[in-house]
């Protein structure tokens, strides 16, 4: 026996290949204390209940040997099997695009968008919030890598002015590492957003975002309780653009004074200028922000696009905010089904949430047409589906129209003046000149402007195309 016992100790230690088995212990079998603490020493669990022993051995693969093998720990008349320990899978855990799990897919058309595009690497959305686990088996693929520089040499290879922004870079803390930060106050907003956009399944678990082949940037501006400084969002917002990010997400909101916005504004109108879209949460109070300053929400630049949120029965969600002037569009926002840190998944609300489902179709859209943020936004707009809700557009964004549209499209789409005020509108394409659907309230003078004449609302429309729809202007006192 003890020659025996020499050679498998030999054979399990010198072998990389190996067998897992089960083996069952008789009624009246007494698995040593001391016996099985040796063995167990090796990965080897016993089951008092089950009187299952299950242990690996390194060299041997066949039942037989394992069984031959396990009597010299046990008596013969006391074992009663040995088996081979057959490989059990996790279902696949899939959160289904539609029905009860990522319900907003449905309601967005999300799959049949998926038919012409999934979305395109060379877009990349910044999301600007509390960070990302850019280690989530479903986002792992997302991340917007900055291929010209080399992460941790202390090194700003580069040259773009911060060291070592591989992935993002935090704002917050100072440092190349967005890692999302969760507390109480945050389950990893940042991971949730990205989630949203760009997720992709792994084969075994995982949610889908809107645009799964499209990259994500994470730029940590919020802490881990979700707060944040003017001065970092700014430098976020300018630091999205340098990284040719096409898209930004603030699912974020700041009550600010006109002049406590000044910088915030120009960091917008810089993104303006380079193309670049600001996708804003409307906010979380259920009330109307008309004549409430919410930065960037109500910021009245051509890029920015506010976003409340919907629910399941697509109306609007009861904390959402609102608002006839300022709203630019609605998406859904409640019970929203995405990533979160450490390879989770949950479901949260908010309009932020809601401001990620619009970026994801804005990503998408632009994986198939090249638009200006102000072109998108009407796009957006024009292609959404009509529900009832106190907002610029009552239009909850479609994806799959948003994606196929070729209808010419009047921008801005949806928009608010004052009376004897002027405004500059265009046509995408050359689909000819505009007309008022009332020209008590409004009129064309000979440049081409429209002047605002009574307050009201009036439609515009392309008299060569008769079924594109109609622009809407809100004409206040
Ligand atoms: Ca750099
Ligand atoms: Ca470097
Ligand atoms: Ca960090």
């Amino acid at each position: 026996m003890g020659n025996l016992w020499l050679i498998l100790v030999l054979l399990t230690s010198s072998l990389g290949f190996g067998g897992s088995f089960l083996a069952e212990i008789g009624p009246n079998g007494v698995w040593q204390a001391k016996r099985f603490a040796s063995f167990k020493a090796q990965g080897a669990r016993y089951s008092e209940s089950s009187r299952l022993l299950s242990f690996q051995l390194k060299s041997v693969e066949d039942t037989a040997l394992a069984e031959f093998y396990l009597r010299s720990y046990i008596d013969s008349s006391h074992l009663n099997y040995v088996i081979s320990n057959g490989k059990v899978q996790k279902a696949p855990i899939f959160a289904e695009p539609g029905a009860g799990g990522q319900w907003f897919h449905e309601r967005i058309g999300t799959l049949k968008a998926w038919e012409t595009t999934r979305g395109d690497s060379r877009i990349t959305v910044a999301v600007l919030d509390t960070g990302l686990d850019y280690n989530h088996p479903n986002l792992k693929e997302a991340v917007a890598i900055n291929q010209g520089e080399i992460p941790r040499n202390g090194i700003d290879d580069d040259h773009n002015g911060i060291i070592d922004d591989y992935l993002g870079y935090d704002f917050v803390n100072e440092d190349p590492d967005p890692m999302d930060e969760t507390s109480f106050y945050n389950p990893g907003q940042g991971t949730h957003l990205s989630g949203i956009i760009a997720a992709q399944p792994t084969a075994e678990v995982g949610v889908f975002g809107i645009a799964p082949l499209t990259k994500v940037l994470p730029i940590r501006i919020l802490d881990r309780n979700g707060e944040g400084t003017l001065g970092a969002v700014v430098r976020g917002i300018d630091y999205a653009v340098s990284r040719g990010a096409k898209i930004i997400v603030a699912g974020w909101s700041a009550n600010l004074s006109k002049k406590g916005a000044a910088p915030l504004e120009a960091a917008i109108s810089r993104a303006h200028l380079a193309g670049v879209l600001i996708v804003a949460a409307a906010g979380n109070q259920g009330r109307s922000i008309d004549n409430v300053d919410i930065y960037p929400a109500n910021i009245r630049l051509p890029n920015v696009v506010s976003v409340t949120s919907t629910n399941q029965v697509n109306s609007k969600s009861s904390w959402a905010n609102f608002g006839l002037n300022s709203v630019s569009i609605l998406a859904p926002g409640d019970n929203i089904l995405s990533t979160l840190p450490k390879a989770g998944h949950g479901r949260v609300s908010g309009t932020a949430y809601s401001a990620a489902v619009v970026a994801g179709v804005a990503a998408l859209t632009l994986s198939r047409v090249v638009l200006t943020p102000a072109e998108l936004i009407s796009r957006l707009q024009q292609t959404g589906v009509q529900i009832t809700a106190e907002a610029l557009c009552k239009c909850l964004v479609n994806a799959e129209e948003s994606v196929v549209s070729s209808m010419p499209i009047i921008y801005p789409s949806y928009s608010v003046a004052k009376v004897g005020q002027k405004l500059r509108y265009q046509v995408s394409g050359d689909a000819g000149p505009i007309e008022v659907s009332d020209s008590n309230l409004a009129e064309i003078d000979e440049q081409g402007n429209l002047v605002a004449k009574k307050a009201g609302v009036v439609q515009l429309k392309i008299p060569t195309h008769p079924d594109a729809k109609p622009a809407e202007l809100r004409i206040n006192r």
